[in-house]
């Protein structure tokens, strides 16, 4: 275990990344970040909100959702600090600018997802199509696995190459669909491009980084275990809001009059000037909350 352990991106990773459109590493956090995060995941989906808050959408609840379905909480980060301190981290942010291109890294949303044993697929999509209610409508995301991944356990696959594809929309069925390649496989057609998954197989705290562009998803989880990851959904520290179009969650965080995005929703976690939004620091050692002084 190594607590200060920092991640930083290798040439061959960066070639890798844009050559397949995602790139996969072995340790992007040390695993005993992901050991605290995962003893956070029964209190969460059980509405248990370390900060208080609700995190912005909560999409299965025990006893209510059907428990094959895989479980998602989007921005835990706001309910929890043991989510925040994986994906609001600064080596991340610094990793998705570099990968992105761009002058520094905001965080545009994260999810926090659990696979039971059994848990149906995701479907497969580009997360870009989920972002049109910002430009740059331009995502670099790095899934954090917090379990030990089997391409048998249902882990994240990623289609080599299909960052070069067109934009697609979101797509009909995400959460269980019957046929998860539905939309890919018209996509691919398009494209006369032919689909290569490759599977995310990783130790707890690896992962992967992809493009908002790469189409992924994930099977049936046929292992005894669950496989659970936490993922930062990153875009540039430039990005704004939408004029154009309405994300029906999201764009609640827009104020009228202007395209800015505040800093408290979506925070700049690393810029290449040395500038960090100064809230994480108060926030992450629990100085502060969302009610004001903790
Ligand atoms: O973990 C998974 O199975 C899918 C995650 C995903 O699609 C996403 O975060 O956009």
């Amino acid at each position: 275990m190594n607590p200060d352990f920092e991640f930083e991106l290798t040439d061959r990773q960066i070639a890798d990344f844009h050559a397949d459109g995602f790139v996969v590493v072995d340790r992007i956090v040390d695993p005993e970040l992901a050991r605290r995060a995962l003893d956070r995941f029964e209190p969460l989906f059980a509405g248990e909100f370390e900060t208080g808050l609700y995190p912005d959408e909560w999409n299965w609840k025990p006893g209510r959702d059907d428990p094959t379905l895989t479980r998602q909480i989007c921005n835990g980060w706001k309910s929890d600090r043991d989510i925040a301190r994986i994906v609001l981290r600064e080596d991340i942010g610094r990793a998705c600018a570099t990968l992105g291109g761009w002058p520094g890294t905001r965080i545009s949303q994260d999810n926090v997802l659990w696979k039971p044993t059994g848990g149906r697929p995701l479907g497969f999509h580009q997360d870009a199509a989920y972002d049109r209610w910002a430009v740059p409508t331009e995502w670099v995301s790095c899934w954090v696995a917090l379990d030990e991944t089997t391409a048998r356990g249902g882990t994240l696959e990623l289609v080599r190459g299909s960052h070069r594809w067109r934009l697609w929309d979101m797509i009909k069925e995400f959460h269980g669909p019957k046929d998860p390649d539905a939309e890919l496989r018209v996509a691919a057609e398009l494209e006369t491009a032919v689909i290569e998954k490759v599977p995310v197989v990783v130790p707890p705290g690896g992962g992967v980084f992809h493009s908002g562009r790469t189409w992924h998803g994930s099977g049936v989880n046929h292992a005894e275990v669950p496989r659970r990851a936490v993922v930062a959904h990153c875009t540039t520290s430039e990005a704004q809001f939408s004029t154009d179009e309405v994300g029906y969650i999201y764009s609640r965080y827009k104020k009228f009059g202007t395209s800015e995005m505040d800093e408290s929703y979506f925070p700049i976690t690393w810029r290449r000037d040395g500038y960090r939004s100064p809230l994480l620091a108060e926030y992450l050692s629990e100085a502060v909350g969302w009610a004001g002084i903790a």
